[in-house]
Parts: C-alpha cells; sequence; structure tokens
C-alpha cells in the first residue's frame, strides 16, 4: 500500500536523487539542527499523535507554527539500519538509559547499551512503569500499529456527554485514512502471507478462540487496521528488500519503511504546508504567560546524548501541549506549582488511567505457535459480555526465534479508578509523582485473567509465571492516558480552563481509558475533532 502516491521508501530515493536527500539520509541532522525561533504564532510541545495532528490543521489553517521536540528525527538509511536490528538491543534501543528496561526478561539478551536519545522512554514510579515514545513521531514510533476503534457502548460509558460517538466517527475515518490503517484480512497479500508461516502465532491465537467458543460463545477475535504497508511487507516476504517487520523491527523501529508513524504521514503533511517546522532535541522544561499574554516556554537544546547544549526563551500567541499524558501533566503542574500559570484548577494531574493494561502470556500450547512469532500484531479477542467487563486482548509478537508453543497477549479492559500526577519539585522523574492505587487495574485485570483461562482450560496451556507471577501484569502500562482531562481541566474541546488559546490535545486529555481500545486512533480523532472546533471559533 502507498501514501500520497508514492512509498515512503520510493519517496526517500526520489529525494535523494534530487539532491535533498543528503539532508534526508545518512546523515547526523542533529544536535546541528536549526534552533526554534524566539516567536511563533503558534507551539506545539511534542510530535506524538496529538501534536502531530495539531500541526497539520494548524499548517492546513495558514498558522506558522513551531514543533518543539524532546527526542531525535530517524530518517530512514538506505542500509536498512536506522534502528537496532531486533532485539540485539544498542544505544537507539532507549531514551537515556545505561539499561534496557522491559515488562518482562526475556533469557540470554544484552541489556547494557550506552545512554542516548534512544526511541523507548519508560518512567518507573512506585507502583507503576509507563512505557512512551521519544523522537520525530512520538509513540508511533515505537508503537505495534494497532488501530482500535471502541464500540459505542464502552464510548458512550467513559466519555459521557464530553463527545458523542456518532460525532466521532467522520473523526476517526479521517484518522483511519491519514495513518492507512487496513485490517490484515482485507490486504491484498492476505493468501500468501498466511501461506507464509509467518503469522502461523496469529491463526493459532484464532483457532484457539474458536474451540473457546464451544465454553463461551461470547468470545470472538477480529482483525484490526495496521498502520503498515502491506506491499512493503509483501517485498519483505519476496526478498525484494530486507526483512524489518517480517522478523519482529517494530517497538524499538522499523528499517523497511512499512509502519506508517506519524513523521511519514500527519507531520510529513504537516511539513509540506511550509507552515510549521519541527525542531527535534528541543525539551520543554516550563511554561508561563508573560505581560502581553503570550505564551512563554524555557526550553534546553539538547544533544544526542541529552545533555544541554543551550537554553532558549520562547514566545508564541497560541500554545498546544502535546507531550504524552506525562510530559504535559508535568508542564502544567510545574506551572501551577511555581505560579507561572497560577490559575490552572485543582483537575490538572488528576484522572490518570493505565488503560487496563494487562499482560499475559500462555505456554505449553499443544499445537506449535510458529519459530517466528515477529510480525505486527493484527488480531485481537474480544470479550464485551465478560462478567467482569469488557476486555480484548491483543496477540503479540514473541520474536525469539525458536518454537515456544506459546502465545504473549496485551489484554485492555475498562477500569473505574483512578490516579493522579503530582508534581515535586527535586524528585526523580522531573519531578512528576504518580499516585496509584495497587489495585486500580484489578476490574480489567479480573476479565483478563477470566480470558487467559477460559483459552487455557478449553484450548489447552497454562499461565506462564515466570513471566507473569500473578498471571496477569500489573506493574506497567504502554497506555498512559489523563492527568489534564476534557470537562474537567480544560473544557469539552481541550481549552484549558482559566487560560485563553492554552490548549491539551494528546492523551492527557482522555478521561484515563479509551473505552477496550488502544488509545492512539481516539487521542488522534478527539484532537482532530477539537482542533476544527478550535481553528473554527479562536483564530
Ligand atoms: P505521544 O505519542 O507519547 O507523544 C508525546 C511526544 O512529546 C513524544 O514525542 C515526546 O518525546 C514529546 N515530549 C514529551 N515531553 C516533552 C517536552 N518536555 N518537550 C518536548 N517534547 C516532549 O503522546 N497505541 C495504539 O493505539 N496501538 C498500538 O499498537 C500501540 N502500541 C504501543 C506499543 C508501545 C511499546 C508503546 C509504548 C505504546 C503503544 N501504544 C499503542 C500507545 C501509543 O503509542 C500512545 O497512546 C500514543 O502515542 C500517545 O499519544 P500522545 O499524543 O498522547
Amino acid at each position: 500500500m502507498q501514501r500520497f502516491g508514492m512509498s515512503r521508501r520510493e519517496f526517500m530515493k526520489t529525494a535523494a536523487l534530487g539532491g535533498a536527500g543528503l539532508a534526508l539520509w545518512g546523515c547526523k541532522p542533529e544536535p546541528d539542527a536549526p534552533t526554534a525561533p524566539v516567536d511563533s504564532e503558534a507551539i506545539v510541545v511534542g510530535s506524538g499523535f496529538g501534536g502531530a495532528v495539531s500541526a497539520l490543521r494548524l499548517g492546513l489553517k495558514g498558522v506558522q507554527t513551531t514543533v518543539l521536540e524532546r527526542g531525535r528525527r530517524w530518517e530512514l538509511s538506505p542500509n536498512y539500519d536506522t534502528f537496532t536490528h531486533g532485539i540485539n538491543f544498542d544505544k537507539r534501543t532507549m531514551w537515556l538509559r545505561d539499561r534496557v528496561v522491559l515488562p518482562f526478561i526475556p533469557q540470554g539478551i544484552n541489556f547494557d547499551i550506552e545512554r542516548y536519545t534512544g526511541l523507548l522512554d519508560v518512567v518507573e514510579f512506585s507502583n507503576m512503569k509507563v512505557y512512551s515514545g521519544a523522537g520525530v513521531g512520538g509513540g508511533s514510533l515505537v508503537y505495534g500499529g494497532m488501530t482500535v476503534m471502541p464500540r459505542a457502548q464502552e464510548f458512550n460509558e467513559i466519555f459521557g456527554d464530553l463527545a458523542a460517538y456518532s460525532e466521532m466517527v467522520p473523526y476517526y475515518q479521517r484518522v483511519q485514512r491519514m495513518l492507512n490503517a487496513v485490517p490484515f484480512d482485507q490486504n491484498p497479500y492476505f493468501q500468501a502471507f498466511k501461506d507464509s508461516g509467518y503469522w502461523e502465532f496469529t491463526f493459532r491465537c484464532a483457532e484457539d478462540v474458536e474451540t473457546t467458543r464451544s465454553v463461551n460463545p461470547t468470545l470472538r477475535y477480529q482483525y484490526i487496521p495496521q498502520a503498515y504497508q502491506w506491499d512493503v511487507i509483501y517485498k519483505e516476504l519476496i526478498g525484494e528488500i530486507p526483512k524489518s517487520a517480517l522478523i519482529g523491527e517494530l517497538i524499538f523501529g522499523n528499517n523497511s519503511g512499512a509502519k506508517n508513524s506519524l513523521d511519514l504521514t500527519y507531520l510529513r503533511q504537516a511539513e509540506a504546508t511550509g507552515k510549521v517546522v519541527v525542531h527535534p532535541f528541543h525539551k520543554v522544561e516550563s511554561i508561563g504567560r508573560d505581560a502581553e499574554k503570550r505564551y512563554t516556554l524555557d526550553v534546553s537544546i539538547i544533544n544526542d546524548r541529552g545533555e544541554v547544549v543551550d537554553t532558549r526563551t520562547l514566545r508564541c500567541k497560541y500554545l498546544f501541549l502535546g507531550a504524552g499524558s506525562m510530559g504535559t501533566s508535568r508542564l502544567l503542574l510545574k506551572a501551577k506549582r511555581e505560579g507561572t500559570l497560577k490559575d490552572l484548577n485543582d483537575e490538572v494531574g488528576k484522572g490518570w488511567g493505565s488503560n487496563g493494561n494487562g499482560m499475559f502470556m500462555r505456554q505449553s500450547l499443544p499445537k506449535p505457535t510458529g519459530e517466528k512469532q515477529a510480525t505486527p500484531p493484527v488480531i485481537a479477542v474480544t470479550d464485551f459480555d465478560n462478567p467482569y467487563g469488557p476486555v480484548i486482548a491483543e496477540c503479540a509478537q514473541y520474536p525469539l526465534g525458536f518454537e515456544c508453543n506459546c502465545l504473549l497477549y496485551l489484554g485492555l479492559g475498562v477500569h473505574t479508578k483512578r490516579g493522579e500526577y503530582r508534581y515535586e519539585p527535586g524528585a526523580a522523574n522531573d519531578g512528576l509523582v504518580l499516585d496509584w492505587p495497587d489495585d486500580g487495574n484489578e476490574e480489567s485485570r479480573q476479565g483478563i485473567r477470566h480470558m487467559g483461562r477460559q483459552l487455557n482450560d478449553a484450548a489447552g496451556g497454562s499461565f506462564d509465571t515466570d513471566k507473569f507471577p500473578d498471571e496477569v501484569s500489573k506493574e506497567f502500562t504502554y497506555h498512559p492516558l489523563g492527568g489534564a482531562v476534557m470537562g474537567k481541566a480544560t473544557d469539552k474541546y481541550g481549552r484549558v480552563k482559566n487560560y485563553d488559546r492554552l490548549y491539551v490535545t494528546d492523551g492527557a486529555a482522555i478521561p484515563g481509558n479509551t473505552a477496550c481500545s488502544n488509545p492512539s486512533w481516539t487521542i488522534a480523532a478527539i484532537a482532530e475533532r477539537n482542533l476544527e472546533r478550535i481553528l473554527a471559533e479562536d483564530f
């Protein structure tokens, strides 16, 4: 599948032939990337889903916009080696860490790395590890591409009168078109992929659901839209290009250009408007407002080891916060605490949720699951009538390269408990603290465990309690949400209360849960809907 009439790699080739490629690949653009201008009409902080949607819509409206991103820009190399290969970890793997920190520890892998501005960030709070992406494209650089739309029932329960499901559908569709997210079974190479053996674990996952339906007919599986270019993966399959998506290059970056990450979709289109400039290695430390009611941002300009090489104070009329649940909440809490935006209300920091993440592994399965288990995840098991609440679980990759007779699942569910961020100057994690009850995920974990048990009982296998001692994980999330929730810290459209022209556009605005779905599609769709309103009424 191609975007904008040209595949990602073809675009790179064309640019190179035209000379522009020298600036696009194989080079060392940062930290020599230009410093952001002091004055901008609009500034967007962060270039993940909320930030990228904001940047494009502002650019198309003709608003001069500066995007500030703490991470680096990752350009595809013609040698297919931009990112680390599979699980041969190196400095590119993690954001400013000496060691790789994963949700669980596979054996025999070197975890020591050089400290560098790598891709995957993990913040270790007292009882919760929170993962996110860093770099131009934010979480899309590390995400699995799973583009899941919630059902109306769960969406309406979580969002209430903040946004009507029927109103949201066109925005979901718009995002799907932008990311070219097509379900696995609707891609033209489906049969070839099926025959290749690369997706054996996926079909085993489906087969086990069918078997389990004899005891629980409400269990189903569905192929979900995937933000990948299937034609590029097909080229990997037939040997036209080196393998990348097929061999597990996903969380730590995709070298073949198959993943439709935001740097190649929303942000590329935003930059093409000529109105938007993205500045990597610009970390926003604090925000405030000057006497002319322009927003001010204290920014550290860092090098590729994360060391501060310069500092600047930037100004703008309109400020869009898209630094993710943690980044945006931290900036707001710090501004409230230090009095630089003292009228922020007491809802700032509240409404945090893990999206009900609970990972489990089924092991000792009677049938093979395939040596490869490395392709992008494409299937979700659903149980919306689960007695503990609605649950979905996605068959994730487990790219170790040997037959393990095992399947790894990431479960998601609805939970009603919420946590709260606080800002404590001098504390670890840049002063950000998360208060989260130990049993915060319990509702969704019960539902996920119930689903796993039914699969084991009916189709064989058992929970791998070496990896997850309590059968289903509770101590990490890939899906942090909340901290500046719509309708509480902001109005229904992300306008921060008591501050004109200040907006929250990312996962911080979401009320702690995206209703039994991975969050990226909902974050982007809400951002599309909110930006439309803001651009029509505030500009
Ligand atoms: P996000 O995408 O995190 O972007 C925030 C950006 O702000 C980042 O680029 C940061 O580097 C940058 N930033 C932060 N602080 C600052 C600062 N002070 N100054 C400048 N820049 C800053 O935010 N979701 C799915 O829907 N499907 C999946 O398959 C999926 N897989 C995932 C796999 C992994 C391993 C992880 C970690 C997450 C996954 N997610 C998935 C979740 C998804 O990536 C996440 O919900 C969104 O990326 C959140 O979007 P935001 O716009 O909130």
